[in-house]
């Protein structure tokens, strides 16, 4: 086990989201989402699969929160679905939603564990979906400052922070560039003006969570990766660059400096966003945030000719990613450079392995290389200067990984899909070592 060097509270975490583990997707007063539609539509999952029962943490958590506990964790980032609070996207709020996450967030701080919500990991009211075309309109970005507020109310006294959006490139890109995500869209145009209003939303959701009172800190996730050339050419190196701009600066640069690259505003040309920017909309969207959680997988391989095979010197995950720890170093001390930040939390790293249990137990040697690996490379950036305030493993279960179903497992913890029994798979003992030494080593400090 390599030894890490973080901050005396680093904080230690594992890391969910609510459509891929909760299940219960017509209990309680549940309104539908858009991955709920989005599985029905036959070819969008592998096997037809969905979240309808996942791993039915809904009805599970308190024996998840307990394993969280075993595993010595002190922190957890989950998730809120938002139809299952506030079914419509609009008006009547559910208490039986919303007491479901006070029940949560209750249970975690009973065991010492901080909670750190996430408000939108994707899952969107179908029926803003279907009376107004969800993202795309402008409306959608107030609906979700209300939600905000809503959480930042009945939560913002008990957690440990609250971020807006998980991911809002695969939002914008996957779900309306490419159509691989819900709600299925191939339309650049589209994606663009999503982007547009996700980003607004998060900085109207920030403000009215601050005009709210709500003290816990607050901030948004990003999935970012460093972008290489296939060679040194000058039309490798630009096409890396572009797909920065289009990936990284797309999100960070309306956040911290108040504009979108004009690199990529030129590539989306006439598809841009510049039919919904509104005068002021790059205000709220910079508003001062707390914390900046970033998600970082693997690294991004560019050529002119459109080759995107990497070399895969550490091999490649059961996702075909490239292992490619020295990015997250790389990535982060650029960031640092580059913007004004907050302190930063790595708020997923993970892989997907093919784990077997054989006599009650998962030997995930990938798994543990994988995180050691990267947990050195962030060892390394807090040591060259970056202000790493954590680090959540994506992820603390085995669960629904989306457009690939249940065949892709993230987890530490082991989930049978036919009885639900939960098994720690070594990494996740392995995590524990690595959170108790890191406490002895700050102790004797
Ligand atoms: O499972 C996803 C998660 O929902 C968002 N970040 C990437 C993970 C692995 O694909």
């Amino acid at each position: 086990m390599s030894t890490f060097r973080f901050k005396e509270d680093f904080v230690w975490g594992v890391a969910t989201s609510s459509y891929q583990i909760e299940g219960a997707a017509r209990e309680d007063g549940r309104g539908e989402s858009i991955w709920d539609t989005f599985c029905r539509v036959p070819g969008k999952v592998v096997k037809g699969e969905s979240g309808d029962v996942a791993c039915d943490h809904y009805h599970r958590f308190e024996e998840d929160l307990d394993l969280m506990a075993q595993m010595g964790v002190n922190a957890y980032r989950f998730s809120i679905a938002w139809p299952r609070v506030q079914p419509d996207g609009r008006g009547a709020y559910n208490e039986k939603g919303l007491a479901f996450y006070e029940r949560l967030v209750d249970g975690l701080l009973k065991r010492g564990i901080q909670p750190f919500a996430t408000l939108y990991h994707w899952d969107l009211p179908q029926a803003l979906q279907t009376e107004q075309s969800g993202w795309e309109s402008r409306d959608t970005a107030y609906r979700f400052a209300d939600y905000a507020g809503k959480i930042g109310r009945v939560l913002g006294d008990r957690v440990a922070s609250i971020a807006t959006h998980n991911e809002p490139w695969c939002t914008a890109w996957l779900g309306n560039a490419t159509g691989y995500f819900a709600p299925g869209n191939a339309d650049l145009k589209k994606a663009a003006h999503v982007a547009h209003h996700l980003l607004l939303s998060h900085g109207l959701a920030v403000q009215a969570m601050r005009a709210d009172g709500v003290k816990a800190p607050l901030g948004i996730v990003l999935n970012q990766s460093p972008a290489h050339g296939a060679t040194e050419a000058p039309e490798d190196v630009a096409a890396a660059s572009l797909e920065y701009a289009k990936f990284v600066r797309w999100y960070m640069d309306p956040i911290f400096k108040g504009e979108y690259p004009a690199e990529a505003l030129q590539w989306y040309g006439a598809n841009g966003p510049q039919e919904v920017i509104r005068d002021g909309d790059f205000d709220i969207i910079g508003t001062p945030l707390d914390f900046l959680g970033i998600n970082y997988y693997t690294r991004i391989f560019a050529s002119a000719s459109g080759d995107k095979r990497p070399p895969g010197v550490h091999g490649f995950t059961d996702m075909d990613w490239e292992v490619y720890p020295e990015g997250l170093t790389e990535l982060l001390t650029n960031l640092n450079g580059e913007y004004k930040l907050p302190p930063i939390y790595i708020t997923e790293n993970g892989c997907a392995a093919k784990d077997a249990l054989e006599n009650g137990r998962v030997q995930d040697t990938d798994r543990i290389n994988f995180l050691d690996l990267h947990l050195a490379a962030l060892s390394e950036a807090a040591q060259q200067g970056v202000d790493v305030a954590g680090y959540f493993a994506w992820s603390m279960l085995d669960n629904f990984e989306w457009a690939s179903g249940y065949d892709k497992r993230f987890g530490m913890v082991y989930v049978d899909y036919e009885t639900q029994k939960r098994t720690l798979k070594d990494s996740a003992h392995w995590y524990s070592e690595v959170i108790a030494e890191h406490a002895a080593a700050e102790a004797a400090r």
